[in-house]
Order: structure tokens, then C-alpha cells, then sequence
């Protein structure tokens, strides 16, 4: 392509023809073995290699039509959305490419020369787990419904050379190991070299008049660092749109440290460079809570910095320096605050680099940006000491001071004389160590706020930024979390989604409300029967993965009770433990008359750093050594903890599962995504009012939920006055459950290790007020036990679970992003 023009824009361009293929592409049987042969270094066929192999050939027989697709965005000038996120948790791509491009027959067919199934090379993939949790996969999600959706969405990422770590259990305890997930190579990836961009760091300021008296600012001596596109793949459903998902990497520029390349010392500089792609290393593996380290701001930076680089250099190269149409065709969703140092890099890109004044940049700015939050945990919301911003992003602090300044101008005006006001809105924290409040930040220069369901985003309104509310309403909407059926039911539960097509006709995998027909076949005792033999399969196959990482015999007659995600404490997996151990004191003491024989599952990682949640580990661990070691315990009770959960796992997981766990304390758990993940694939959920666990339980009705515990109201009235001692006392289970865990009968060998838990739960101070919701949480969990006595009943409650979650397609989150925030 020509050069962009600087000067003139650019005149709209002639219609781009399609790249004029030289040959057809080869079709996948003969793109496969061509690989096998030539593109890999031995072609021996071993699984890892048939695997790369086939990966190469799908990834092939995308190129055209993501060609296509980039040309056609670009020729008819669509507006742009770029969903920035730290985050990406893709999990694996091969089968969710076959399903997309419906080549799931054509690899069969050219694996039918080899000694190996589809199933079993799509388990040598190594997972993409460039994400913690619920945020990371949600942004996959979307990926996913916007492309299907055939919407211009990019994803904009970093690509980390480790992942989120492997989680190994050494004597009961979490042991963290590196996850090098690019080590035999990502056959989906293309690097992209001409994309490249540099991005600036430390340095100083200096500011000079030009000779029409206009007052500029340079950003001088800065250490850059070369940012390099990788871009990955993201097809639609059927409809030939591939999307892409650009991920950077840190790389040394080649004058990184001219000083010292100067002094001949030439192998030490170049051995310096290393410092430059540190920052692009590892994925910081906290979720829900803060990380406050130096290098995870230049993780942010460097992303924000990248991205809208790339963003204006193609709006320059079509449109040269007139940028009066850039708000119309451009949105940046900000996935939570992580990315939104973007704000006041947009506005030095637009200001410094391309002349624009401060008033048109800001117009720009606050046209554009859109800030999704994501929690209402305090220990989760950023703030970046202003001390290292100056050091390390000097023009950018300036510029935030600025915003700060023209913002708290409004603030005065609204709230006259309120000097309070001043300081509590500030973006700018005052103190000893002054701080900037990067969700405020975020506010201030978005037009759009959302929190991610509805009770969530009723909070943020009256409590987290009600001020901010107060001042611009209309910059709040709730859009409740989603997540795609393509991955989370017709891939990952072959068996149902086959049953759902035969039934319904296969439109439901791109309008999942049409899944409500299934109401009309709960009382059809044939399809119950279809149901629930489905059900069983899963189980058994989810029985095997938990036979071979657990060494624990799940007996598929049971009923499957299965809580998977981080452990935090919120989450109380602790809760489920303490009912574990009542059902096993219940055991016993002898009072199984009315018992359900279950096995229960817990699986998730926990922060390195969390003491707490990792100790919850190690007591799930203790606690299932002793239940699975009694074999008067086991007819009734079976436990596992799960190693290393993640995405793969939870496809084998939730299509296996009968009971949901969702018992966060209510008001904590912004909206869950696992929950809606368990109620697609027919499993009923115990759970508290939190989250869009309240929205499941709308759509689904009481009759088909199970609902326990304190509401968020309650939980904040009650805190005030909690008294878990007394609350201990009055319930003769609980008592039970703690005196077994003092006595020490869990932990033999290593005396007193759970005493931080059991002051925990005992502490008045107690935020996740675990004593409060174990009576309602038990009764409840008998309601469970009754209900699943009578499998007609349970699978007819099963498939209404099925029926109602088409809300919870992530298809239709995208709707109201794309009609409601980004007017596409
Ligand atoms: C969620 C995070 C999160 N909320 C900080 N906040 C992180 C915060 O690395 N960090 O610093 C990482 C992640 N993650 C989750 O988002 C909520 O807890 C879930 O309730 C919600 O479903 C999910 C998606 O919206």
C-alpha cells in the first residue's frame, strides 16, 4: 500500500479486490497431509506433531475469508470496535474452529490414515490461559458472539510468554508451576511484523513555543519499547466472518541503550535487552484482587499504548490528520480499568503526535471510550501510586492532572462549596503517598459505565459511584454477562446439542431462545428418558477425568454436586466444605435413612499469594483423604478436589454435572459466567441472590433453583451486629461441624494448620459471613437431596434449566453492547 498522506486526506479508495487466489486452497484432507510432510520438522506422526499438523491446515482454510473480512471492514468503512482487555482466556481452538467452519467431517476424514481420533488430537493442545477467570473468558466469549454476530471487533491483547500457571496439589497444599504454553510452537498465530510500533517509557518532559506561539509538549529520552503484533484467528459461526485478536509482544528496540553500545560495551547491552521483554513475560495471576506492581503497569501501558497506535495509524493511513469522523467509527471497551491508562494515552497520541487541541482530543476521548467494571471488592479496584507514574509515564501523569483539574471544575459546580466532594470524586487520591483511581479515571472519560448484571450494576449506582451518578446518569447501563453456546454446549456437550438438533432443528446454536421449545417436552416421558441418558453419559465420562487426575472413584448413580472457579474467599468454597463435613459426621453418627449418595467436586486455583485460599485447598484436600479413606463413608459421600481447573476441564465438567454450586455471599460476586455455563448443560443450581445467579432464577423459576441465604441487603444489615459465636451455638449442625474440625481430626499429623479457618468463621469481623448461611445452605442442600430422589422430577427440572438459559447466550450481551454502548 501507498504511504499514508500526512497532509491531504486520503481520497476514498476504489473498491479492493479480493486477493486472486493462485490455486484454490487445497481441501483440509490434502492441506493436512502437506503439512505433515513439509511444514513440520520430522512429520513423524506423533500426536503432538498430527496435531500441528491439522491446526496449520484449519488455520489455512481461514485465510481467505479473514483477508476478506479485513478488506470488506476497511472498504466500507465500518465503525470499529477494539475490546481491550489484559486478558484472554481462549482455552483451546481446535475444536471450536471445526465446529465454526463445519470441518469437523474433513478431519476425520484425513486422520483416517493415522492411529488417532479427532478427540484425541484436540487434547494435545495446550490451552491459551491468557486470563485468570471470569473477566479473561468473558472477553473469549464475546470474541466469539461478535464474529458470529458479524461485527468489526478486535480484540487486543498481550500475548504472555506464560500463561495463567499450572496448579499441581504436593501433599494436600497448591505448588504454582510455570505454564510455557508457546513452547512447541502456536500454530494459530501469524506475526505480523508491519504492524510493529514502539511505545515510550520514563524520560522526562520538555516544553517549547513554536513560531506561531503555540506551546507544544515533548516526551524526551524515553526507553522504547518495540511492540510486535501476533494475531490470532477469531471465525464466525458459519457465516465466513474471521475476526482477529491481536496480541503484542515486547521485544528491545535496536537502540535500546545506545550509551552503553557507545562504551564497546556491546554484549552487555545486547544482553540488557532482555529487560525490555520482561514486560510482556507472565500473566499476573490474581483475580478479584490487586496487584500494585511496577511491571503490571508497563504490562498495561504498553497494551494501551500499542493498540491505539495501531488504531490511529490506520485511521491516518485512509484518512490522513482529519480526525472528525474518528468518533463515529471508532469505540475502545475497556475491560475494567486494567486497560484504562488508554484514556490519557489517547489523548498525548491525539495532542502530542497529531496536533490536535486539548478540547478537540477530549471530545475524541469521551466519544469514544467505554468502561466495563467488573467488581465491587475494594482490594480490586487499582490505584497506581503517583510516585511511579511520574517516574515511569511522566507526560502521562501531566495529562491525568490535567483531566483531573477540568473535571473537578464540574464537580465544584454541581456541588457548590462542598469541598469534601472535591476530595472524596478526586481522581487524584491525596495523601502522604497520593494515588490515581484508575475506575474514576475511567468514569470521567467514558461515555458509557457498565457493570455486568443487574444487582451489580444496581450497586454501583447506590454505592461504589453513586456520586458519579448522581453527576451522569447517563453513562450507567447494566448488561448482564453471557457466554457462547458454541463452546459451551455444541462443542463441548456433542451428546445434548445432537439431542437439541433432533428436537429443535439447529438454529438454536445461533439463537439460543429458541431453546424455550423444550418446556413442551417435560412432560414427554420418551424424551425424559433421551435426557437423562444423555445426562449419564457425561457422567461417566466426567467419572473417568476425575478417576484419572483425582485418583477418586465417582459413581455416576450419584448425584454429581460440582463447584469450580477461584478460590476466594467470596466463593466460600469453604461453605460447601462445612457441608461436606456435616454429611460426613451425619454418616457416622449412623443417619443415612434419607441420605443421597453424592460425590462432590471442587476445582480452582488460588493467588499465590493468598494465604486464606490456599489453606481452603489444603482442607478440601484433608477433608477428601478422610471421606474417600472410609468405606463406611464412601456409599454416601464422595469428595475430590480437582488439580489444575481451566477451561478444558470445565468442557469436560459442566455437561457431567448435576448440581451447580453458585454460594458466593450475596452483593460480592459481580455476575458469575460458570453459573450460566452449568445451567445450559441441565444443571440445576444451589445459590445465593448474587450476581446473575438472581437472573437465572427470574427466567428459570423458584420451583427449578435452589435458593439459600442471606440477600445482599441483609448480608450489609447484619454485618453490623454478626455474632458467628451465637450463631454457632443456636445451630446443633454447625456446632457439630466446628467441634470435628477443632478436634483436629482432619489434620492428625499437622496440629493447629486450620486454626486460621476456624477463627475466620468464628470472627465477628467475618466479611463473608460463612456461619450466617450454613443452617439455610444445609436445609436447602436436603431439598436438593429429596428432589434428585425422583429422576423424573429432577430431569424435568433439568431440562427447564436448559430452556431458560438462552438469556445467558453471550450472543445476546453482544446485542446490547452493539446497540446500546458501541451503535454499531
Ligand atoms: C472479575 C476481576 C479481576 N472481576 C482483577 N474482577 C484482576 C480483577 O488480574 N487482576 O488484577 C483480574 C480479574 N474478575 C470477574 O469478572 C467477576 O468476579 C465475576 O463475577 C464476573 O462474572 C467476571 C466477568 O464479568
Amino acid at each position: 500500500p501507498k504511504a499514508a498522506s500526512k497532509k491531504a486526506p486520503a481520497k476514498r479508495q476504489a473498491k479492493p479486490k479480493a486477493v486472486e487466489p493462485c490455486e484454490p486452497c487445497d481441501a483440509l484432507p490434502a492441506s493436512f497431509e502437506r503439512h505433515l510432510r513439509y511444514g513440520l520438522s520430522r512429520g513423524e506422526g506423533v500426536s503432538c506433531e498430527l496435531f500441528q499438523a491439522l491446526a496449520y491446515s484449519v488455520k489455512e482454510q481461514m485465510l481467505d475469508n479473514w483477508r476478506q473480512t479485513r478488506m470488506d471492514d476497511s472498504h466500507f468503512q465500518r465503525k470499529q470496535v477494539a475490546y481491550l482487555s489484559l486478558e484472554f482466556l481462549m482455552g483451546r481452538a481446535l475444536g471450536n474452529a471445526l465446529l465454526s467452519l463445519d470441518l469437523q467431517q474433513d478431519s476425520r476424514d484425513a486422520l483416517s490414515n493415522y492411529a488417532v481420533s479427532l478427540e484425541e488430537l484436540e487434547e494435545a493442545e495446550h490451552d491459551a490461559g491468557l486470563g485468570n477467570g471470569g473477566l479473561g473468558r468473558l472477553a473469549a466469549c464475546f470474541l466469539d458472539s461478535c464474529a458470529s454476530m458479524d461485527l468489526s471487533v478486535t480484540g487486543y491483547g498481550i500475548r504472555y510468554e506464560y500463561g495463567m500457571f499450572a496448579q499441581k496439589i504436593v501433599d494436600g497444599y497448591q505448588v504454582e508451576r510455570p505454564d510455557r504454553w508457546l513452547r512447541e510452537g502456536n500454530p494459530w498465530e501469524v506475526r505480523v511484523p508491519t504492524h510493529n510500533v514502539t511505545v515510550p517509557f520514563f524520560g522526562h518532559t520538555e516544553s517549547y513555543v513554536d513560531k506561531q506561539g503555540r506551546r507544544h509538549i515533548i516526551w524526551v529520552e524515553t526507553q522504547d519499547v518495540l511492540a510486535v503484533a501476533y494475531d490470532m484467528p477469531v471465525p464466525g459461526y458459519r457465516n465466513g466472518r474471521v475476526n482477529t485478536l491481536r496480541l503484542w509482544k515486547a521485544e528491545a528496540t535496536d537502540d535500546f541503550d545506545l550509551a552503553e553500545f557507545n562504551q564497546g560495551d556491546y554484549t552487555e547491552a545486547v544482553a540488557r535487552k532482555n529487560l525490555a521483554e520482561q514486560i510482556t513475560m507472565v500473566l499476573y495471576p490474581n483475580d478479584a484482587s490487586e496487584n500494585g506492581k511496577e511491571l503490571r503497569l508497563r504490562q498495561q501501558y504498553f497494551l494501551s499504548s500499542a493498540s491505539l497506535q495501531d488504531l490511529l495509524k490506520r485511521w491516518v493511513s485512509r484518512h490522513g490528520h482529519d480526525f472528525t469522523q474518528f468518533a463515529a467509527k471508532n469505540v475502545m471497551q475497556l475491560n475494567d480499568t486494567h486497560p484504562s491508562i488508554a484514556v490519557p494515552e489517547l489523548m498525548r497520541l491525539l495532542i502530542d503526535e497529531y496536533g490536535l487541541e486539548w478540547d478537540s482530543a477530549w471530545a475524541i476521548t469521551s466519544q469514544t471510550m467505554a468502561y466495563t467494571n467488573h467488581t465491587l471488592l475494594p482490594e480490586a479496584l487499582e490505584r497506581w501510586p503517583v510516585r511511579m507514574m511520574a517516574q515511569m509515564l511522566p507526560r502521562i501523569l501531566e495529562i491525568i492532572y490535567e483531566i483531573n483539574a477540568r473535571y473537578l471544575d464540574l464537580v465544584a459546580h454541581h456541588w457548590p462549596g462542598d469541598a469534601s466532594k472535591l476530595a472524596s470524586m478526586s481522581i487524584i487520591q491525596d495523601g502522604p503517598h497520593p494515588h490515581v483511581r484508575m475506575a474514576y479515571l475511567a468514569i470521567v472519560a467514558s461515555f458509557s459505565v457498565n457493570g455486568v448484571a443487574g444487582l451489580h450494576t444496581q450497586l454501583l449506582k447506590s454505592g461504589l459511584f453513586k456520586d458519579f451518578y448522581e453527576l451522569w446518569p447517563h453513562k450507567f447501563n447494566n448488561r448482564t454477562n453471557g457466554v457462547t453456546p458454541r463452546r459451551w454446549l455444541a462443542h463441548c456437550n456433542p451428546a445434548l446439542a445432537k439431542l437439541l438438533t433432533a428436537h429443535l432443528g439447529k438454529e438454536w446454536v445461533t439463537d439460543l431462545s429458541q431453546l424455550t421449545a423444550l418446556n413442551a417436552l417435560t412432560q414427554d416421558t420418551a424424551f425424559i428418558q433421551k435426557w437423562r441418558d444423555v445426562k449419564q453419559a457425561n457422567k461417566s465420562l466426567l467419572a473417568k477425568m476425575i478417576a484419572k487426575e483425582c485418583g477418586v472413584e465417582f459413581d455416576p448413580s450419584m448425584l454429581f454436586d460440582v463447584q469450580v472457579k477461584r478460590i476466594h474467599e467470596y466463593k466460600r468454597q469453604l461453605l460447601n466444605i462445612l457441608h461436606v463435613v456435616h454429611l460426613y459426621h451425619q454418616i457416622q453418627q449412623g443417619h443415612t435413612e434419607n441420605m443421597v449418595p453424592r460425590c462432590v467436586l471442587i476445582g480452582g486455583k488460588a493467588a499465590p499469594g493468598y494465604f486464606m485460599a490456599k489453606l481452603i485447598i489444603k482442607l478440601a484436600s484433608n477433608v477428601a483423604h478422610m471421606v474417600n479413606s472410609d468405606p463406611l463413608v464412601t456409599p454416601y459421600l464422595r469428595f475430590a478436589f480437582l488439580p489444575n481447573y481451566n477451561v478444558s476441564a470445565m468442557e469436560k465438567i459442566c455437561p457431567g454435572t448435576d448440581l451447580s454450586e453458585q454460594i458466593s455471599t450475596a452483593g460480592k460476586e459481580a455476575s458469575g459466567t460458570g453459573n450460566m455455563k452449568f445451567m445450559m448443560n441441565g444443571a440445576l443450581t444451589i445459590g445465593t441472590m448474587d450476581g446473575a445467579n438472581i437472573e437465572m432464577l427470574e427466567e428459570v423459576g423458584s420451583e427449578n433453583f435452589f435458593l439459600f441465604g442471606l440477600n445482599a441487603e441483609q448480608v450489609s444489615e447484619v454485618r453490623n451486629h454478626y455474632h458467628p459465636r451465637s450463631i454457632i451455638d443456636d445451630s446443633p449442625a454447625l456446632s457439630e461441624v466446628m467441634k470435628l474440625l477443632k478436634s483436629g481430626h482432619f489434620n492428625l499429623l499437622e496440629p493447629g494448620i486450620f486454626d486460621p479457618i476456624i477463627a475466620a468463621i468464628e470472627s465477628s469481623d467475618d466479611q463473608w459471613m460463612t456461619a450466617a448461611d450454613f443452617d439455610s445452605y444445609r436445609i436447602v442442600q436436603e431439598a436438593v437431596a429429596r428432589a434428585y430422589k425422583d429422576p423424573q422430577v429432577w430431569t424435568q427440572m433439568s431440562i427447564r434449566n436448559t430452556a431458560a438459559s438462552g438469556r445467558f447466550s453471550s450472543d445476546v450481551t453482544i446485542a446490547g453492547y452493539r446497540d446500546e454502548i458501541w451503535k454499531l
